[in-house]
């Protein structure tokens, strides 16, 4: 078995990354053959700037191993450095239906009020299933924004292995039942992520304890006081909650059972405690990592064993498709 997954080197990995798909990462690497990417060709199908985005891509790269990523056990690389991520994402346009890609809700959202958007953006969902059948993973740990983009992968890789042949592995959502969808604290009707505008909205796995702490104190609630799961009627509070689960071990019951009675500050102020806590030895590990040179050597080490597998794939689909191979 294999698992395959990206982030964007957008912005500092926030709560809503880390519980929604980086912890996931670190469980799976113990359990089946793993591979982790950050994917900047995917970053660039929106503006970036081109210091902040070399800037992200090493943080992103020294997050992943701050939160526990044992390059031993899986490859971590950068996407651009296999070359066959673009190139099968060209074989697998040529796959792929205007229609299908038009129905695809991020690229509604990211286009929204926009007189033109790039080709780039529209095809993006393509590229992200040529990341995925390139690696032959079966499962592919995602928050739940993501969910429609692996329906793609799954019928594009169905779609070119009736037409060519057996080629590709049709992959798995590997969903959750909590936590799938972390959302923004100022606004608990949007979902936490990194191009918001607003700092506040998000918890970065980089903020000073100081931060953390005013992000929460300030988090958008409602104006009850009871401490209770109810995504639609308190999407604020079962926010809260999510990520204090997810952050302490404990269940959504248990913690409702713990704060029975209790106002929202003294939610509040634990769930800071305990988002500084986990937050602490993450800081100092990615401290250590960043600057060494030993970061560059893992990805090194990541690019030769991910191009290993993405050559023989491709060799496979040329092969499939009547591409003369010299
Ligand atoms: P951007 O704002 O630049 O689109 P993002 O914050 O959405 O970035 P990505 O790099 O697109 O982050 O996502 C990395 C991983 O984190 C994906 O698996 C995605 O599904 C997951 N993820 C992103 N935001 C959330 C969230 N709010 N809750 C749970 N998972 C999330
Ligand atoms: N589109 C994803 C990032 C991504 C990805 C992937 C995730 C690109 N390629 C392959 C899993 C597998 C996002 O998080 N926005």
């Amino acid at each position: 078995m294999r698992v395959f997954s990206g982030v964007q080197p957008t912005g500092n990995i926030h709560l809503g990354n880390y519980i929604g798909a980086l912890k996931q990462f670190v469980d799976l690497q113990d359990k089946m053959e793993a591979l982790y990417c950050i994917v900047d060709l995917h970053s660039i199908t929106v503006p970036q700037i081109p210091e902040e985005l070399y800037r992200h891509t090493l943080d992103v790269a020294a997050l992943y191993i701050a939160v526990g990523l044992d390059p031993k056990k899986a490859s971590i690389f950068i996407q651009s450095s296999v070359k066959e991520h673009a190139e099968l994402s060209w074989i697998l346009t040529c796959q792929a239906y205007t229609g299908e890609l038009n129905r695809m809700t991020q690229f509604k959202d990211k286009s929204h009020g926009k007189e033109s958007a790039p080709v780039g953006l529209f095809s993006y969902p393509v590229l992200m299933a040529a990341d995925i059948l390139l690696y032959k993973a079966d499962w592919v740990p995602v928050g739940n924004d993501q969910k429609q983009h692996i329906e793609l992968t799954r019928d594009l890789a169905v779609r070119f292995n009736n037409k060519y042949g057996e080629t590709f592995v049709v992959p798995q959502y590997k969903g959750m039942e909590v936590g799938a969808r972390i959302m923004s604290l100022d606004d608990p009707s949007a979902k936490m992520s990194k191009s918001n505008p607003n700092d506040f909205s998000r918890i970065s796995l980089l903020d000073a304890p100081g931060k953390v702490k005013k992000s929460i104190m300030r988090a958008t609630t409602d104006s009850e006081t009871v401490i209770r799961f109810d995504p639609v009627e308190k999407p604020g509070i079962s926010n809260l909650l999510t990520i204090y689960s997810a952050f302490s071990g404990k269940t959504i019951p248990e913690l409702e059972h713990q704060y029975e009675g209790c106002g929202y500050g003294a939610l509040k102020k634990d769930l800071v405690e305990v988002v500084n806590d986990t937050l602490q030895p993450i800081q100092e590990r990615f401290q250590e990592i960043r600057p060494s040179e030993e970061l560059i050597k893992i990805l090194k080490q990541g690019r030769d064993q991910a191009q290993a597998i993405a050559q023989q794939t491709m060799r496979e689909v040329k092969e499939r498709l009547g591409f003369v191979q010299l």
